[in-house]
């Protein structure tokens, strides 16, 4: 009965489902990144891209989506453009938000990491990349805005791959949280977590690592374990994409301001700081989002390869 419900709202590209039945790598991506974290046309071009890099690894790319009143478990090139093009006005969709978004059929869904990560479990697969998480906000001891991303990363089983979080975010309070619901955090070649646009913070991670292989054990063992939730790993921008760290915190703080101004709370406002930062910064964001997102891609392919590889 559950089997036939899941069915019922869980599609897969027929490329995911055959890499999945026969236990080849899939790497998960996100759609919110498309829709509202970056601008038409790059963000159909990125996503694309970004698949690309998956399938030169040897892996399989499932780009995450709700379309037609169904959980999508890879999205075609065509679906992914309409994701891009209807962009702020798909339905960005987290955790809450996914059973009303599956009762309109017309709804063009975009999941953000919370959602994806859900999806991505649903079907099988265990490894996902994306450009930065969501996580606890500045001033979230006033506003309490705390992204469903890090509760999602406390109960679900997907190793998220990822260039940090924005400093839009506290990143100590993040970690603190990550702490707290038993979340590791591994740094790829790193000691402490990366600030998505610039390669250092000075918030420490749990775990450095410097390979995929020692990544992939450690996921099995905490699966195997049955110690449920999800494990973040941290890879910093290449060094030749890395963003000014001044001009980015200038532009941070005020999209920050602004956003307080215009009083944009709730599910607004990732997107709205997300959007005025690369307004601000006259696109020059939006190039190092672009290579930091490729970067995470082709580690999470090597990981979902090696994690896979453990699973015969
Ligand atoms: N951070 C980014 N780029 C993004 C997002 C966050 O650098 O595109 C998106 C992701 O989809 C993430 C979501 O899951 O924003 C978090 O939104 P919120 O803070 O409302 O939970
Ligand atoms: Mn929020």
């Amino acid at each position: 009965m559950k089997t036939l419900q899941l069915e019922e709202h869980l599609s897969f590209a027929p490329e995911v489902r055959a890499a999945l039945d026969e236990n080849r790598p899939v790497v998960a991506l996100e759609s919110t990144i498309v829709s509202h974290g970056m601008p038409f046309p790059e963000n159909v071009e990125t996503a694309l891209q970004v698949e690309a890099v998956i399938r030169e690894q040897g892996a399989v790319p499932a780009t995450i989506g709700i379309l037609n009143g169904k959980l999508c478990a890879g999205l075609d090139a065509q679906q992914i453009e309409q994701l891009g093009k209807t962009g702020k006005k798909s339905l960005k969709v987290s955790r809450r938000d996914i059973p009303f978004a599956l009762i309109d059929r017309t709804a063009v869904g975009a999941t953000t990491v919370a959602s994806t990560m859900i999806v991505a479990q649903l079907a099988g697969i265990s490894v996902f990349a994306t450009g930065g998480i969501g996580g606890v906000h500045r001033g979230a001891e006033t506003s309490f805005d705390i992204s469903a991303d890090l509760q999602e990363l406390a109960n679900t089983n997907v190793a998220v791959v990822c260039a940090g979080a924005k400093s839009i975010l506290d990143i100590g309070l993040t970690a603190e949280y990550l702490e707290t619901y038993g979340v590791p955090v591994i740094g790829y070649n790193t000691d402490c977590w990366p600030a998505f646009y610039t390669r250092k913070s000075e918030f420490p991670v749990d775990y450095v690592m410097d390979n995929t292989a020692d990544m992939a054990a450690v996921l099995n063992n905490k699966w195997t374990l049955g110690l449920d939730g999800g494990v973040v790993v941290c890879v910093p921008v290449p060094h030749e994409y890395e963003h000014d760290a001044d001009v980015i915190n200038a532009a941070i703080n005020s999209a920050l301001q602004e956003m307080e101004q215009k009083a944009i709370t709730g599910k607004a406002s990732t997107p709205f700081l997300l959007a005025r930062i690369s307004e601000i910064t006259g696109g020059s964001s939006l190039a190092t989002n672009i290579q930091l997102v490729m970067n995470n891609a082709l580690l999470a392919a090597n990981l979902a390869k090696d994690y896979s590889a453990l699973q015969l």
